[in-house]
């Protein structure tokens, strides 16, 4: 990703409706996606700047629509601000701007908060269930016609082997060839892996409002209670499965490892973070049919798998969407994820057993 010339970043906060002189601003955050600034004012009051991606996002018009839409939503619903992301409005009155250099937002940040990388406690993991939970919760009567779908197919597994196996064919780094055990590991996947597209198309699991990327750094905590605080990153709010909202968050937060960890021997599903993150989830988001509860562990494997694949893609296409920090990061995180969909392979009835007894 390309450096933000601090031209580019002062013309830009000149754009917004900040009150104070701009004090400093730097890089912010572990987010893939957007470039992320932590923006002081001189009075300390701090923001939230990013520089939407254009690689990940074709039109960001509808998806700050859509971001306004849920967060006015939400805030109607909440008591506290602290608990809704706020935008801050641009000079005229948008809720973004749209310059020379790309397109930029602002929210205010949220102080006193936490993000993680991994969970510190089981407690901390239990909190981020819960505030995914009660995300999709407070969503169910959100009418789903007025959001536009920010990335088509964005979970369609069946649609991603499509683009795995375009990417194959064409193998514009000569990469293919040096990870054929990896694309073998996911090929042999390829008819399971698609059972809940197959199931939300025959009807058997219903579409519902979900946030799409519910992974732990998605989430901030109280710094003083740890408790739920705020559902961040919404950009990929849509139509979808809540097996998959369920799925992303254990994908990222019931690894032993890092997403990005090297040694494979660190990386195994915790199962009992996996029962912490259900006993939490299913708390605050009630509701979930039979089908959606059986179907818990398959949105699990079938995350891991697809962000696995969508890293190698990505790997194999020469590294454009995924921001890497390092050579071959995005190899060795399809290789960690690879490795947990094996491990739940391994522990799949307990699994069972476990959304079975805690549901
Ligand atoms: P990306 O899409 O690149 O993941 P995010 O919207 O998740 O971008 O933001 C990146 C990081 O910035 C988050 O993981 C979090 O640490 C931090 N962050 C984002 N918004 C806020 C906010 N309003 N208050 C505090 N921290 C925030
Ligand atoms: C991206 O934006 P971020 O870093 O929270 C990606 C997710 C992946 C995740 C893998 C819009 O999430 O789909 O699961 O990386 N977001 C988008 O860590 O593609
Ligand atoms: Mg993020």
């Amino acid at each position: 990703m390309n450096q933000l010339t601090n031209q580019a970043l002062l013309e830009t906060l000149r754009q917004f409706r900040l009150g104070d002189a701009v004090l400093c601003c730097e890089p912010y955050g572990g987010g893939h996606i957007n470039s992320t600034q932590l923006v002081t004012d001189r009075n300390g009051r701090r923001y939230i700047l990013q520089k939407i991606s254009d690689r990940a996002f074709k039109d960001v018009p509808a998806l700050m629509e859509n971001i306004a839409l849920v967060t006015d939503y939400l805030r109607q619903r909440s008591g506290d601000d602290r608990h809704v992301l706020t935008l801050v409005p641009a000079v005229d009155g948008a809720s973004y701007v749209h310059n020379q250099y790309g397109y930029w937002r602002i929210y205010n940040f949220i102080e006193d908060s936490i993000c993680l990388q991994m969970p510190e406690t089981d407690q901390d993991f239990y909190e981020s269930a819960v505030a995914f939970g009660q995300f999709q919760q407070s969503l169910r009567d959100f009418p789903v016609k007025k959001l536009h779908e920010i990335i088509p197919n964005f979970h369609n597994t069946p649609d991603r082997y499509r683009l795995f196996h375009e990417v194959l064919a064409k193998d514009p780094m000569g990469r293919a060839k040096d990870v054929q055990r990896e694309i073998d590991f996911i090929l042999a996947r390829e008819a399971e892996m698609g059972t809940a597209q197959r199931m939300l198309e025959a009807g058997e699991l219903p579409q519902r409002v979900t946030h799409n990327d519910t992974k732990l750094n998605n989430v901030l905590l109280d710094a003083k209670t740890r408790k739920a605080l705020c559902v961040i990153d919404l950009d990929t709010v849509m139509p979808g499965l809540s097996i998959f909202d369920f799925g992303d968050s254990i994908r990222f937060g019931a690894s032993t490892g890092a997403e990005d960890e090297v040694d494979l021997d660190k990386v195994t599903m915790s199962l009992d973070r996996f029962r912490t993150y259900t006993r939490g989830f299913l708390s605050s988001c009630q509701g979930l049919t039979e089908t959606e509860l059986g179907m818990l562990p398959m949105g699990a494997k079938t995350m891991t798998l697809e962000c696995g694949m969508r890293f190698l893609t990505d790997y194999i296409d020469g590294d454009h969407y995924f921001a890497i920090h390092r050579d071959g990061q995005n190899l060795d995180r399809c290789r960690t994820q690879l490795k947990l969909v094996g491990d739940m392979e391994s522990k799949w009835s307990e699994m069972h057993t476990i959304v079975t007894e805690e549901k």
